[in-house]
């Protein structure tokens, strides 16, 4: 097998001495002998799941061993030659594979779903596309801070076909980030060939359609991939851009080692297999005289054998005990909250003045604070929040974003992975499905998973009563409160909307911020002039009565101070929740048991609402105090309507007087 014939690939060694042809040699090794055994050990049942990636180290180590060691570098799940390249001690990798707390997510995610800021390593979630922008992020905050460095992430070529995808290559050309984006096309996207995954020919070309300098590589030779690679990073340092890379390689094992590879044709596997990046590369250094039998045993000996240890020492860790309070308490990054009391000098303001104002203070108390969203700039967003806010942060903080919510959010996630803050503006509140996906999985999951925090908040002007339809009026903070990991924040009052607003950002987990436009310019209040925070988990209890327990949040608190100042009859405690992940659940509990009745009031329609959980709570915790059933009221189950008479007859606020007296007089 070691025999000197002529190689299938055309090596040029340029000036490379001869060490470093032998450390590419060695560093491809390492990964190759690691997947050999891996199959054994699937094949005895001692390793759930493997995506391999024989044949295809070159990119990852040539990518790897072209940048230095403290640029990041955002993997796949078929490149275990980044993580070995690193020089992660191989015992953690086998912890993680086996589950162990030794690994990097305690057993909480599998295979190469982990990242370590140790190794400047950001690994994948399953969902592919988001590290693209998550890239972004990272290369933004390398230029922000003039650090020039340049980051480096991969896709398959099936992964070229999310949106993901499009949107990050679109954010770094737009913002020329330092980005080199390595598409591995290995021929098959799980079972799909490229001829049904896209219809150009080659991948590398859509780099044009975005302004984006890109390149085809052989990714089965080390040498062009490594020298290229050291050439462009050296470029992109000197002068941030993205670069599109296009690595032409094979996938010679299946999707993962349980599917198999029959559709793949014989023919094909033979023609790459004679490509092999190590065998071929192997021979160049005989036929060269660089690399001898022996040393090459040596080398594959000694690989062997950390190999051995480090899998014995793994096995030898204690499997994972599960403990309740030790998995909840690693959802949410610690945050140390330092309370600023407000000062006495307050001024009567818009609920709009008072974000604008949170947001003023803050961007002054963090030189790290990047805000981005779309017209955000010199046009000051579509409700003028952050008018002047160019003149007085500059153009690098106050980002105008082009419409790629998810990259953006991404980008957020990227900015907090490198040390900085982000706040991202959703233009409407609804528009954050086009975003949902990082924040749900990325944002929510990376403490969990990885002890990353995610120091983002998402600002979401929502709700209804403006006559906007549909796509313009919605209230979804469920889709969030339902997340592990993230925060929920919703005020109904100027002050704790600024308060609030300035706590989420000092808060390093990810903070849903949703501002209800219907009060943006209606509420108005005496807030503090000067900088302040309020708590999360803190209801505030705006009356106080003993006939019955009101819930509520947003726009509700204002229907619900309507109702009861038109009933002044009834004394209730009023109960705004103002943030409803951390919820104060202490606070409605007491409130219920003193006074023995309950309505919840929420915007949003009532399936899955917050309300339904609220009401299966009391009747859990509350149960023998209640003198009436809990009643939630909530709007109807359709779309928001448009024109005012459906959208009034829509919303819940019509329908709270009558089920407040149903239930006094039940
Ligand atoms: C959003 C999403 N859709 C589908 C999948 C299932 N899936 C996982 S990997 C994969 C194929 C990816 O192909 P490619 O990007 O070419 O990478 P390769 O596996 O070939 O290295 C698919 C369909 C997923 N993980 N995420």
């Amino acid at each position: 097998m070691l025999s000197s014939i002529k190689s299938a690939i055309h090596y040029d060694r340029k000036n490379l001495d001869n060490k470093t042809l032998l450390q590419l040699y060695k560093t491809m090794l390492k990964p190759r002998l690691i997947e050999e055994k891996m199959l054994i050990l699937l094949r005895q049942g001692k390793v759930s799941k493997w995506f391999s990636g024989i044949g295809q180290e070159a990119i990852s180590v040539g990518v790897t061993m072209a940048l230095q060691s403290d640029e990041y570098i955002l993997p796949m799940h078929r490149n275990l030659g980044v993580f070995t390249t690193r020089e992660i001690p191989l015992q953690r990798l086998f912890s993680q594979w086996q589950g162990k707390a030794n690994g990097f997510t305690k057993g909480r995610d599998r295979s190469f779903h982990f990242g370590t800021q140790e190794y400047h390593i950001v690994g994948m979630i399953s969902h592919l596309g988001p590290q693209l922008g998550v890239a972004d992020g990272i290369a933004l905050a390398s230029k922000l801070k003039n650090k020039n460095q340049v980051t480096a992430v991969f896709t398959g070529e099936g992964g070229t076909s999310e949106g993901d995808f499009h949107e990050a290559l679109n954010v770094a050309a737009v913002w020329q980030l330092p980005v080199i984006f390595c598409i591995e096309n290995n021929g098959y996207g799980l079972s799909t060939p490229t001829s049904e995954q896209y219809f150009c020919k080659d991948l590398a070309d859509r780099g044009k359609g975005y302004g984006i300098d890109s390149f085809i590589l052989d990714g089965n030779n080390i040498l062009e991939v490594y020298g290229k690679v050291l050439k462009l990073a050296e470029s992109v340092r000197k002068r941030p851009r993205p670069i599109l890379i296009e690595f032409k390689t094979f996938r010679m094992r299946g999707h993962e080692e349980a599917s198999g590879t029959k559709y793949v044709p014989t023919e094909l596997i033979k023609e790459w297999e004679a490509k092999d990046p190590i065998n071929n590369y192997r021979n160049y250094l005989f036929n060269l005289g660089v690399l001898t039998t022996a040393q090459d045993n040596q080398f594959q000996s000694t690989i062997k054998a950390e190999i051995d240890v480090a899998l014995q020492a793994a096995s030898a860790e204690e499997t994972i005990k599960a403990d309740e309070s030790v998995e909840l308490n690693d959802v949410y990054a610690e945050f140390d909250y330092q309370h600023v009391e407000p000062k006495s000098n307050s001024e009567d303001i818009r609920f709009i003045d008072a974000i604008s104002q949170g947001l003023r203070q803050s961007m002054k108390r963090h030189r790290d604070l990047v805000i981005m969203g779309q017209d955000i700039a010199e046009y000051g967003g579509a409700f003028k929040i952050t008018e002047g806010f160019v003149a007085e942060f500059g153009k690098e903080r106050v980002r105008n974003t082009p419409i790629c919510e998810s990259a953006i959010v991404e980008t957020a996630m990227g900015l907090s992975i490198a040390g900085m803050k982000a706040i991202v503006e959703m233009q409407f509140a609804d528009f954050v499905s086009s975003g949902f996906n990082p924040i749900v999985n990325y944002l929510a999951k990376s403490h969990y998973r990885w002890n990353e925090k995610a120091d983002v908040v998402i600002r979401m002007p929502c709700g209804a009563g403006v006559a906007a339809g549909p796509f313009h009026s919605q209230t979804n903070e469920a889709w969030f409160t339902k997340t592990p990991g993230l925060k929920v924040v919703y005020p109904a009052f100027p002050y704790d909307a600024k308060g609030l607003l300035n706590t989420a950002i000092n808060d390093p987990n990810p903070v849903l911020f949703f501002e209800h436009k219907a009060l943006y310019r209606s509420i108005r209040q005496d807030v503090p002039t000067d900088y302040f925070t309020i708590p999360f988990g803190k209801a505030a209890l705006l009356k106080e009565g003993n006939d019955i327990t009101i819930i509520t949040y947003g726009a509700g608190v204002h229907w619900a101070l309507d109702t009861l100042s038109k009933n002044e009859d009834v004394k209730a405690d009023l109960i705004d929740l103002r943030t409803l992940q951390p919820l104060d659940s202490e606070a409605i509990f007491n409130s219920v048991k003193k006074t023995g009745r309950a309505i919840i009031l929420q915007e949003d329609s009532m399936f899955g609402g917050i309300a339904s959980d609220l009401s299966a709570m009391l009747m859990e915790q509350c149960f023998e105090y209640l003198d009436a059933p809990v009643k939630r009221v909530a709007s109807m189950e359709t779309p928001i309507p448009f024109i005012n008479q459906l959208e009034d007859q829509y919303l819940a606020k019509g329908k709270f007087e009558a089920a407040l007296r149903a239930v006094l007089a039940y």
